[in-house]
């Protein structure tokens, strides 16, 4: 152990030497990744499949206790995800005061509420775009449901997710169904605490596959405007056609002032929900990169940085360490990003200057600067080794009868 630390304090040395010597403010970096915060799903806990089965785990989380207990594993490895987003009803409890108590004694607390309107029978034809008022309206109610729970959790967040389209060309009137998501959604906004803002998620398909009554990142910024002020856009990494220029989406909503936050994860066809940066790490990068320059041309957001993951082959708690690795690496490396030279670069029409500007931060290792990172949080150099090392899931494994049976499933 000594040996190891011994060694990465040389690689930092070493890192921090070249940095310093490329002109990075490496304390100010340091910082920045200090202040990072990426928000784990209470989802990605469970057992969890696709359509065509559903392979459980030993040791996997059978409620929301043990989820919480697992986020606060992945929490102390790493150091920046103290909060847990929920799902309701997947997460409900009688009492969600005892709740956030018991997660704080964990050492999180619960993040995004996220109402559930896609599940029940009721919303077969769908729930705020349903024609039946009755749907609508027990959809409504279920939004105050969790207005309340934000009160008593002292979430801030409602995360909004809507399965709801049209799988047949003539199924329904599109338009309609606009203005009565317009309506339903101002409704939702007006029982939001004081304290409280809304995230407009959007999907272009699945469930439906003629039309998703939110299906672009358009539609759900009209969406977040008709709603209110604390409505904001929510950017689901999987939830783009193949090939789509996220990072462009990203700078467009910042420059709007109207980007809440994120679900990571990637996908290789369709809403996969694989491991962030797991295809494709280059987008995690120019992302951080969009949200750096606009921070710097003073138009930063309060963002929600969370996971939206379920993980089927993977043991839970390792994916979910793995796409936090992941999502600080991305983040570290586009704070290394010259952007000076980049400036000039662009200035001077100098495409493969700019290009490279992006390309060198991209291809530092930032490892050793992460790891010295989470020793001074308190965390683990390396938390992936650290977590299995610590034998939690062999305990848990034991403990957690019945975890191979119940198991759950969503798309
Ligand atoms: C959806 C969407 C939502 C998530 C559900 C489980 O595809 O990504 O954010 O809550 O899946
Ligand atoms: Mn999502
Ligand atoms: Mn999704």
């Amino acid at each position: 152990m000594a040996q190891d630390e011994h060694m990465q304090k040389q690689q930092y040395q070493a890192l921090g030497a070249d940095l310093e010597h490329r002109g990075i403010d490496v304390a100010a970096v340091s910082e920045a990744l200090k202040a990072q915060r990426i928000e784990t799903p209470s989802w990605g806990y469970g057992n969890s499949g696709t359509r065509f089965g559903v392979f459980p785990q030993p040791g996997a989380a059978r409620d929301v206790h043990e989820r919480l207990a697992d986020a606060a594993q992945v929490h102390k490895a790493t150091g920046v995800c103290p909060s847990v987003a929920l799902h309701i009803p997947w997460d409900l409890v009688d009492d969600f005061a005892a709740l956030s108590q018991e997660a704080a004694g964990l050492g999180v607390e619960i993040g995004a509420i996220n109402p559930n309107v896609f599940q029940s029978e009721t919303y077969k034809f769908g729930s705020f775009g349903n024609r039946d008022a009755k749907v609508r309206q027990q959809a409504l109610d279920h939004m105050q449901q969790c207005a309340e729970i934000m009160g008593l959790t002292g979430s801030k967040i409602m995360s909004l997710w809507f399965a709801d389209g049209t799988n047949y060309a003539g199924q329904a009137d599109i338009r309609q169904r606009k203005q009565w998501f317009e309506e339903c959604l101002q409704a939702t906004h007006g029982m939001l605490p004081e304290d409280g803002r809304m995230l407009v998620e959007y999907k272009f398909f699945e469930p439906a596959f003629y039309h998703t009554d939110i299906g672009d990142w358009g539609m759900a910024l009209h969406f977040a405007r008709a709603a209110g002020p604390r409505a904001e856009v929510l950017v689901d990494l999987g939830h783009h056609a193949p090939g789509t220029n996220i990072e462009h989406i990203v700078a467009f909503l910042m420059d709007e002032g109207k980007l809440g936050g994120f679900h990571f994860n990637n996908r290789k066809y369709a809403d996969d929900d694989l491991t962030t940066g797991s295809v494709n790490p280059y987008e995690v990068f120019l992302i951080y990169c969009e949200i750096l320059n606009a921070e710097t041309a003073g138009k930063g957001a309060d963002i929600a940085y969370m996971i939206d993951q379920s993980h089927i082959v993977k043991p839970k708690i390792e994916a979910m360490i793995q796409s936090v690795l992941n999502i600080q690496r991305a983040y570290a490396r586009a704070l290394l990003v010259d952007r000076k030279a980049l400036a000039q670069a662009q200035a001077e029409g100098d495409t493969v200057g700019a290009e490279e500007a992006l390309k060198a931060a991209y291809e530092t290792d930032v490892r050793p600067l992460l790891a010295q990172v989470r020793l001074e949080l308190g965390a683990a150099a390396d938390p992936l080794a650290a977590f299995r090392a610590s034998g939690y899931l062999d305990r848990v494994a034991e403990e957690r009868v019945g975890a191979l049976e119940g198991a759950a499933s969503w798309g």
